[in-house]
């Protein structure tokens, strides 16, 4: 073994697990990476991602220097390669952008300009950010991918308790005693959770149910495992809250002193009988009751769930039907129990915590709230817009309509994720300027006027927030890549540029030593952070907030005594059916999601040694599906929807149900996405990507 350079402990950059790693360096290459067997959250595991995956960082196709398109303003754009763009040095390029961005906030006002920052990068980078948009753009249009996401989680749990957040911590799932796994294949997504909650099942006789319809690892060690039809959890919830109550299994004191709106809500369960929650979810009654048994009479039982439950044009009532559960049983508030969104990017949770978000401000903090506002106005030296902004989606809508006619988008590829690529695509084609910041030339990049290249996570310090909300740093483990910079540092350079070409005689304050200095700023203004500090976290390897004075130790699980809404709150809810069903023309149901070696839209992972692993997409499709079409394992099929359709091989599998495909969103080169439904959640705004109807057809052997 290579003696190393430097060793140097950081967070890896994939999931919301937030594994501590340490990268071993040697002649400014990480040639290994290790995991501390003693610290939190990881205690010594990693995944293939972290483990093997880094090395992205490192791949000459990273972003070096600014670089401006050569058709700079020609209409409609095209997508470009790097022969498409020309080098700039920072100064033209920033200002050329300061340029454009100073325009439209003088002749449109800054609410017509659309802004994506990102869960890839620091809380530091995404809290400069959001400054940026509202203290000098003058909007609040800045959201990220957590729209993609966990927003249906968010806004069922606001409505239920009024805190979104994840309310246990990783440490206590290896002492679980029953819990449920619902819309989350976690040993592909969130696999060190899923070593601890397999630990519970396999070490300590934890009982699993598990509701999804695919199989997946995680089936394999589950008690119960209910394989409902893709898009009918509401009635199979419902229906486990029917027994509950008319078992009388639930948590009568607990309803009496916590919850409100009980009543009403157990009459509206007459109806939702297992019976009938079976006639919609194929899920066997039986097996619903046993189900509502095991978790209702469980000592201490948790919920954890993933994009199965959020993703869905319904995904609000999906998380609001788990929420009822933990309320009628009191599974909420104690160690081992509670209500548990797994968020996906390493800082998810920390790009909402620091107000990447159009209606708060870090922290939750309302931007419509006058009094929260005045906070940030006396602290920004101006005065701030008090209409909330517009979400991702919406703000594709706009750009589409023309009331948004530009998009500075960091870290984020919504050119592969977002539904519906045709149409996203022709909305991108006509936008007037798009400024991107990435460490790839991603397919959203390739549309750009302007691309800044960023530090990745291994070139930078700062923090990423788990999903467990601890907050970890980041440390600088390399150089940066030619000219690349971070993105703090970028987007305050940008900021007093347009500060300068907007007149303005006073800043709002861009002038930072670094991250650490951002940290304290933000955390002067957001109460629940206001204990922790990089001192502490170095000392402690990471605080979970809310951790409101430095005396606080920081809270590991929320909710003991109250919820952030007062009580907690039944909604009645009502099953209705997915928004695009399979017909004749359409007769399958696609199902989209991942896979373990890759990440999104691949930007960094198939710039990884695990492109070798897993090197093209497939199309999942059941032994007795690929029979009536003849298709055999290997060959390649045609997907087509009502939206698109790409070419992809068939493995012939009974992972997924009878008439239900599932192709992973990874690959460029046949993106699921150009066959999704851009159909919204009208609570969360979220796109429906776990159901929408294609047809598949065989093209030729392999
Ligand atoms: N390897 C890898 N890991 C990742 C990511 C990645 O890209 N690659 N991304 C990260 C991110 S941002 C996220 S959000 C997480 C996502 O993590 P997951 O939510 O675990 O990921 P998905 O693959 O979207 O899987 C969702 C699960 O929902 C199930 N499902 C489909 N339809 C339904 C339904 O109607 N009801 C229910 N209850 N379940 C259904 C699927 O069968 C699947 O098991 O992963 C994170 N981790
Ligand atoms: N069909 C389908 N589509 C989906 C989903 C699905 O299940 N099915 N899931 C949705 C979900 S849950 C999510 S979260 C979204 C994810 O959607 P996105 O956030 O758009 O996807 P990523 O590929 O993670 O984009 C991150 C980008 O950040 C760049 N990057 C990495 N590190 C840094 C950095 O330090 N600085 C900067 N500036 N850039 C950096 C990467 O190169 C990459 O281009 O996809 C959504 N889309
Ligand atoms: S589980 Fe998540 S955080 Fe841990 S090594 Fe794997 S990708 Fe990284
Ligand atoms: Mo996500």
């Amino acid at each position: 073994m290579l003696p190393a350079d430097r060793i140097v402990r950081t967070t890896c950059p994939y999931c919301g697990v937030g594994c501590q790693v340490d990268l071993h360096v040697k002649d400014r290459r990480i040639f290994r990476v290790t995991a501390p067997f003693d610290v939190a959250p990881n205690y010594g595991r990693l995944c293939v991602k972290g483990r093997f995956g880094v090395d992205f960082v490192h791949h000459p196709e990273r972003l070096t220097r600014p670089l401006v398109r050569k058709a700079f303003g020609q209409r409609p754009r095209q997508p470009v390669g790097l022969d498409g763009f020309r080098e700039a040095s920072w100064d033209e390029a920033l200002e050329l952008a300061a340029d454009h961005l100073a325009h439209v906030v003088r002749t449109r006002g800054g609410d017509a300009i659309g802004t994506f920052c990102s869960a890839k990068a620091t809380n530091e980078d995404n809290y400069v950010f959001q400054k940026f948009v509202r203290a000098v753009l003058g909007t609040n249009n800045v959201d990220h991918c957590a729209r993609l996401c966990h927003a249906a989680s968010v806004t069922a749990l606001q409505m239920a308790i009024g805190s979104a957040a994840m309310s246990n911590s990783i440490a206590e799932m290896s002492r679980l005693d029953v819990f449920l796994v619902t819309g989350s294949n976690t040993s592909e997504t969130h696999p060190v959770i899923s070593t601890f909650l397999r630990e519970a099942v396999v070490r300590r006789g934890a009982k699993m149910i598990v509701v999804d319809p695919r199989e997946t690892e995680m089936t394999h060690f589950a008690a119960l495992w209910l394989r409902q039809r893709p898009g009918t959890d509401v009635a199979l919830f419902q229906a486990m809250a029917h027994v509950i109550v008319h078992e009388e299994l639930y948590n009568a004191d607990f309803i009496a002193a916590r919850t409100e709106g009980f009543e009403e809500y157990a009459a509206s369960l007459a109806d939702c009988t297992p019976e009938w929650a079976e006639t919609i979810s194929g899920v066997p009654a039986e097996m619903i009751r046993q189900a509502a048994r095991l978790y209702a009479s469980a000592e201490r039982a948790a919920i954890y769930w993933g994009m199965g439950i959020s993703q869905s044009v319904h995904g609000t009532e999906n998380a609001l039907a788990l929420a009822n559960l933990a309320l009628l049983t009191g599974h909420i508030g104690r160690p081992g129990t509670g209500l548990n969104p797994l968020r996906g990017q390493n800082n998810v949770q920390g790009c909402s915590d620091s107000g990447g978000l159009p209606n708060v401000f870090p922290g939750y903090r309302r931007v419509d709230d006058p009094q929260v506002r005045a906070e940030y106005e006396a602290a920004w030296g101006v005065s701030l817009n008090p209409r909330p902004g517009l979400t991702t989606m919406e703000m594709a809508f706009a750009a589409e309509a023309g009331d948004i006619v530009a998009y500075y988008v960091m870290g984020e590829d919504p050119m592969m994720s977002e539904p519906n690529l045709r149409h996203a695509r022709h909305i991108v084609e006509q936008l007037p300027f798009l400024l991107v910041q990435d460490i790839f030339l991603t397919p959203t990049a390739a549309y750009a006027d302007i691309i800044l290249p960023a530090c990745s996570f291994a070139e930078k310090e700062g923090t990423f927030t788990n999903t467990d909300r601890r907050v970890q740093r980041v440390r600088r483990v390399l150089d940066p890549p030619g000219a690349a910079r971070p993105d703090w540092e970028i987007i305050c350079d940008l900021a007093k540029r347009v500060e300068r070409k907007l007149g303005r005689t006073s800043s709002a304050g861009f002038d930072y030593d670094g991250p650490e200095a951002i940290w304290q700023e933000m955390a002067s203004l957001t109460p629940p952070f206001q204990g922790i500090t990089y001192a502490r976290i170095e000392q402690e390897g990471g605080v979970h907030w809310p951790c409101p004075s430095p005396d606080h130790p920081g809270t590991p699980y929320l909710f003991a005594d109250s919820f952030p809404r007062g009580r907690g709150q039944f909604v009645s809810l009502a099953y209705r059916p997915s928004a695009e069903l399979p017909d004749e023309n359409y007769p399958f149901i696609l199902s989209t999601g991942r896979v373990l070696y890759h990440w999104h839209g691949g930007a960094i992972t198939r710039h990884s040694g695990l492109d070798n692993i897993y090197p093209e997409p497939v199309v999942e499709i059941h032994p007795h599906d690929a029979a009536r079409l003849d298709i055999r394992p290997g060959e390649r099929v045609r997907v087509r929807s009502r939206r698109g359709e790409i070419v992809v091989r068939a493995a012939v599998t009974a992972r997924s149900p009878k008439g239900v495909v599932f192709i992973p969103f990874h690959f460029a080169e046949a993106a699921a996405n150009e066959l999704t439904l851009d159909l919204l959640d009208p609570k969360a705004k979220i796109p429906d990507y776990k159901v929408c109807a294609v047809a598949l057809e065989r093209l030729s052997s392999p």
